[in-house]
């Protein structure tokens, strides 16, 4: 049977050829120029460094592997994973083996609910989901072989392995700490003859008597698999990759760097938002409370979540998908109701305040009001969520990293005394 490691070993040398190359005959071609805004301002634009996995367009939005995310919403998240890695989505004897190997690593061992048990009651589950995927780094094959003594040409299989198990155990760790976390009963087992997605929305416990839960979980999946290279999740999980810390060691920084208010926490931030609205006018408000609203929230020197990007100039796709989900499915909701009048109302707010450089919704913006609709109402545990699905992202970067050889990553950065001296020179 097909099996993602024998079609990425067909498909190595040639990556390696390519890139060889294109270095060989072009090394020195200039891509970027850095100026000193940038770098006082987060790198933002710098292009320093190659993601394949996916990119941004600012005008676009997300294409996985050259494919407008808005033509993968019907795709199951583990062929989102073989796209990611591949570059090709896989035949049905692909998926099949490739969820054959995510179930049969399914297990979570019994040491991780111990850990997650002793950690105080009042945890934040992204802090639990990190210490679980840490405490797992014991099992690391990449690590073991490393310490053994591998070639460097090797290094992507024990990574591809450390990736499959990571990743064939997060539904089943991230269902177990919104049950343990929020008090919702023992935990529901893996169910082998399930895809990943609908294992994990399953082992949620969810009431989902029509399967439309799962199909939004497949979907929330999918969405935020990958987002190039630069953002804050992925650029730190390549950043300590590159060390040649294992996968345990890149992905739960990578996730640390979700855990941020300005990246995957705003998810949590945006239903709070909307439902301080709701709460506040006790339902929908009228355009202009809900004006006056937005302008309160940012005269008061705070950002509205769920808006604006630092890549994109354009309605983020993935919020486009998410809002065609709830209007199919709960177009009469008040909470979606509410988020879809903020998309009404607050890009020209944000256009009119004049700082935001992107006013339009990030992916952020509204998968909260539909995880709400399903009675999901633990907000804190949104962005665990969003982890499971990055975590895709993450590992496919990592593999292709370690196919390629990449080294370890190593910026220069300056003082404001050189600062200083380059405007006098
Ligand atoms: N509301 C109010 N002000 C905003 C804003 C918003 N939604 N978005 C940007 N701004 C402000 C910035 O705070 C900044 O103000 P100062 O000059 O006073 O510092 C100014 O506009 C310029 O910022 P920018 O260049 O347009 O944006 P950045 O690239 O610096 O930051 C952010 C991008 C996503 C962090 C930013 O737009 C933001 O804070 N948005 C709200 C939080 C959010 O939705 N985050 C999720 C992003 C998607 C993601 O990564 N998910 O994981």
């Amino acid at each position: 049977m097909a099996t993602l490691k024998s079609k990425l070993t067909s498909l190595i040398p040639a990556w390696r050829e390519e890139i060889g190359n294109l270095v060989k005959a072009h090394g020195d071609t200039k891509v970027s120029e850095v100026s000193m805004a940038q770098a006082y301002g987060g790198m933002r634009g710098v292009k320093g460094m190659v993601c394949d996995t996916s990119e941004v367009p600012p005008d676009k939005g997300l294409l996985i592997r050259g494919i407008p995310i808005g033509d993968l919403t019907e795709k199951l998240p583990e062929e989102i994973f073989y796209l990611l890695v591949t570059g090709e989505m896989p035949d049905n004897a692909a998926l099949k083996s490739l969820q054959n190997e995510l179930s049969e690593r399914a297990r979570v061992p019994a040491y991780v609910w111990k850990v997650l048990e002793a950690m105080p009651k009042d945890s934040h589950p992204m802090a639990m989901l990190d210490t679980a995927i840490l405490v797992m780094e014991r099992e690391s094959v990449f690590r073991e072989q490393y310490t053994k003594g591998m070639k460097k040409t090797d290094y992507w299989m024990p990574t591809l392995e450390d990736s499959l198990n990571l990743m064939a155990r997060l539904p089943g760790i991230a269902a177990g700490v919104y049950r343990m976390r929020f008090k919702k009963g023992n935990r529901i087992p893996y169910k082998k003859d399930l895809d990943w997605g609908g294992n994990y929305a399953r082992m949620l416990g969810i009431k989902d008597p029509d399967g439309t839960f799962a199909n939004l979980m497949r979907l929330y999946l999918v969405l935020h698999s990958d987002h190039e290279g630069g953002n804050v999740s992925a650029h730190t999980c390549h950043c300590v990759g590159s060390a040649l810390s294992d996968a345990y060691y890149a992905v739960s920084a990578g996730l640390n760097g979700l855990a941020g208010p300005l990246h995957g926490l705003a998810n949590q931030e945006c239903l709070g938002w909307i439902l301080m609205v709701y709460e506040k006018f006790k339902g929908i408000p009228t355009d202009e409370q809900l004006r006056k609203f937005a302008w309160d929230t940012l005269n008061s020197g705070k950002v509205i979540p769920g808006y604006g990007h630092a890549v994109l100039r354009v309605t983020d796709p993935r919020f486009t998908a998410f809002r065609n989900f709830g209007l199919k499915h709960m177009p009469d909701d008040p909470v979606f109701a509410i988020m879809s009048k903020v998309f009404d109302i607050v890009p020209d707010i944000l256009r009119e305040q004049g700082k935001a450089k992107d006013p339009w919704p990030n992916v952020d913006a509204a998968s909260g009001s539909l995880l709400y609709n399903f009675g999901m109402k633990e907000f804190s545990y949104y962005t665990v969520l969003f982890s499971v699905s990055r975590a895709m992202g993450m590992l496919s970067q990592l593999v292709v990293n370690r196919a390629l050889g990449i080294p370890i990553e190593r910026p220069k950065s300056v003082t404001t005394k050189w600062m200083k001296a380059q405007v006098s020179a």
